[in-house]
């Protein structure tokens, strides 16, 4: 049974300035959510999004405010004895808000996993990969700084995939900066992340200019909203052409599936309202023909580890994952951080998530930024 629901907002610095189409991030607040039970076991879920209200439209501020005015209630009054059966109540009562309903889905899994000492993978269908392939991207606004970021990190073993972010400049100037850093990268898998910023229009001018160049892969070029100019893109290029921001719960990417709108959908477990939904996404998808990439909501390491879980066990994954969250940022909320070797993430193998949260840590950053939060009774 509950005993308790807290959740934090961690606020940490990145390692630079990272650039998107719709934002600059500075730091990135983790909005994580602490469950603790009767029977003493805790878990640790992330609900995280990216820049306030500029990417998605749940803001941290609003994850925490929903789950404590409204799901926190909703659980300790009806008293679910299975994460399943919370699931199914927090869908039946509270529309939306998928990325409180992954964060708390994570918490009770976690809880489960230890309980029967089996990692998460095992309880979502089973892993059939122990590490995955982690793209980087390459977002610090300058073309130079980002080739010789991509060199280190070449150099210490760490990408060989990089993903671009771009639709914030003129086309022809985004254009030149890809091909330089491709042309820079020859042996190197190069994406392009357009996240939402081209009309059909110029999609159609600047994927054109790109496939030339030998880009890889072209992701949400257009906006989520248009979802048939999304499947007229696939159609008419060769190169693979990615949905993300449109990819939401399963109800939706069966849609997009069925209407073969992408050739490859990125899968976030926030986007898809949990761990669960994100399994079943990559099933729909991998039935319907659409290849798989494993995306990020720039989590931290509660929300990498629990998607690291979900994409081990997709039947295929041939675009790999970009679950590098956790090096974005300056500081580590892990007793022990995930384990980042040779291009890739081993998932871990421990019981629930396979991860020690420093608790210490992660309440002291929170009462920082929130000082009125109250001490857990027992962390
Ligand atoms: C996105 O749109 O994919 C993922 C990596 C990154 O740099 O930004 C995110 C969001
Ligand atoms: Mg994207």
């Amino acid at each position: 049974m509950i005993r308790s629901i807290n959740t934090l907002l961690v606020p940490i610095p990145t390692i630079r300035a990272h650039k998107l189409a719709c934002t600059v991030m500075n730091e990135q607040v983790l909005v994580l959510v602490h469950i603790q039970t009767e029977d003493g076991y805790e878990g640790w879920g992330e609900a995280t999004t990216i820049g306030g209200l500029s990417y998605a439209e749940e803001s941290p501020h609003s994850i925490k405010t929903n789950i404590d005015t409204y799901f926190t209630p909703l659980l300790m009054k009806e008293k679910p004895t299975s994460t399943a059966k919370a699931m199914q109540l927090l869908n039946t009562h509270i529309s939306g808000n998928r990325f409180a309903k992954c964060a708390i889905e994570t918490a009770l899994l976690d809880i489960e996993g230890k309980r029967l000492n089996l990692p998460i993978s095992e309880l979502i269908g089973g892993r059939v990969r122990d590490r995955i392939e982690v793209a980087w991207t390459l977002a610090s606004g300058n073309t130079d700084t980002d080739i010789a970021e991509a060199h280190q990190m070449i150099e210490q073993r760490k990408h060989r995939i990089f993903k671009l972010k771009i639709g914030s400049n003129p086309i022809l100037d985004d254009v030149a900066h890809v091909l330089a850093i491709k042309q820079a990268l020859p042996d190197c898998r190069i994406t392009v992340d357009v996240n939402q910023a081209w009309t059909e229009l110029e999609a159609m001018k600047g994927i054109n200019l790109l496939q030339n160049g030998s880009v890889d892969l072209i992701e949400q070029p257009v906006s989520m909203r248009n979802k048939s100019a999304l499947k007229r893109l696939t159609e008419h290029f060769d190169v693979a052409i990615m949905a993300d921001e449109v990819v939401q719960d399963p109800h939706n990417a069966f849609q997009l599936a069925a209407d073969h709108c992408a050739d490859v959908f990125a899968v976030k477990i926030n986007q898809a309202g949990g761990l669960k939904a994100a399994c079943l996404i990559g099933q729909m998808a991998h039935l319907a023909g659409i290849e798989l990439y494993g995306g990020t909501m720039l989590e931290g390491p509660i929300g990498t580890a629990a998607s690291a879980h979900v994409f081990s066990t997709y039947p295929s994954l041939n675009f790999d994952t970009e679950l590098f969250g956790p090096l974005l940022l300056t500081e580590n909320v892990l007793v022990q951080p995930l384990d980042y070797q040779n291009f890739g993430l081993t998932i871990p193998t421990g019981a629930g998530l396979g991860i020690e949260v420093d608790s210490d840590k992660v309440y002291h950053y929170a009462r920082q930024a929130v000082p009125t939060l109250p001490k857990p009774s027992n962390p």
